[in-house]
């Protein structure tokens, strides 16, 4: 079966990407070797957030194992936009998909630095906007706002024609506002859901387990939060939607298109399992099949009740 289709003018073999942050190409290749990068389990490949200087990120913990899930306080650790240009751009070019690196920022200056120097690479084929970090604490909240998200895009729209991508957060009470407050001042998809705000005590310790206190709960745990989401968002913005949220396989991710995304993207699952996203790819005919579809476009256009 045919699974090609794009997202805002990027073609891709499939409809599968992985979620930012929850799979890092460089670090694969040397722990499981060429074999994995060669036979790429996404049709796109969206980087780690990056920020204008080096980051050592959060003190430990980082991570908690819930009840089909996982909460992260990782904190944005990286090597800058100097360091990932010239370090890790080059490898992530070659893994032979389309590339699209997320930037995030505290203020709209340090966006415009990112997004133009990122734009200025051929190599990337999208950029996306991370407005909605919960384990970053900065003065501007602008993905919490629709109003800040239009500002922010409309500073940001005419610095690139690249395709640019807001990363919508779930935590507030109606993300669609922001959505359509992104597609007023130009973005060209969104990408939902970040990860929900959540916390975990230490079992041994009368403490918080995490260093900052809190993260972010992702996995099967928040699917049915994103799946509402999703719809909600689907249904009132005209731009596409990259679905994610406790992707684990290929009935999950088409869940995801019957509730109004274009493509989908796994993260918490390659965690557990570095090819989730092939896993995902391969049960896709049957999973559309089963459905009564008879190619992902029919699914992608199928608009439920
Ligand atoms: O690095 C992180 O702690 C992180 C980021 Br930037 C994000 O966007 N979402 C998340 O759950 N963790």
């Amino acid at each position: 079966m045919d699974l090609s289709t794009d997202i805002c003018g990027i073609e891709l073999s499939g409809p599968v990407l992985n979620g930012s942050g929850t799979f890092d190409a460089l670090a694969a290749r040397r722990v499981f070797g060429d074999s994995l990068i060669e036979d790429f389990p996404f049709d796109c490949y969206v980087s780690k957030t990056i920020t204008m200087n080096p980051r050592p990120g959060n003190p430990p913990y980082r991570l908690w194992e819930t009840p089909s899930g996982m909460i992260n306080s990782i904190g944005l650790p990286g090597p800058g936009l100097d360091g990932f240009l010239e370090r890790d751009l080059p490898g992530l070019a070659g893994l032979g998909v389309p590339l699209i690196v997320s930037v995030m920022a505290d203020q709209v200056e340090d966006f415009e630095v990112l997004v133009s120097r990122v734009a200025t690479r051929d190599e990337v084929a999208g950029i996306e906007l991370n407005v909605s970090c919960p384990n970053v604490h900065s003065g501007l909240i602008v993905g919490e706002q629709p109003s800040e998200t239009e500002a922010l895009m409309k500073a940001l729209r005419p610095i690139t024609e690249k395709p640019l991508i807001v990363k919508l957060t779930p935590n507030v009470a109606n993300p669609q506002e922001v959505a359509v407050g992104a597609e007023a001042g130009g973005a060209d998809a969104v990408s939902m859901i970040n990860t929900v705000k959540a916390a975990a005590i230490d079992p041994g310790v009368n403490r918080t387990w995490l260093g900052v206190g809190a993260g972010g709960l992702s996995g099967p745990a928040v699917r049915p939060i994103a799946l509402a989401q999703v719809r909600a968002v689907s249904a009132s913005v005209g731009i596409p939607v990259i679905g994610m949220g406790g992707i684990t396989d290929a009935e999950s991710a088409l869940e995801f298109i019957l509730a109004g995304a274009r493509v989908v993207a796994v993260g918490t699952e390659n965690f557990r399992d570095p090819r989730a996203g092939s896993s995902v790819t391969e049960g896709l005919p049957a999973a559309l099949g089963r459905r009564g579809f008879g190619s992902l476009a029919e699914a992608q256009a199928a608009s439920l009740d």
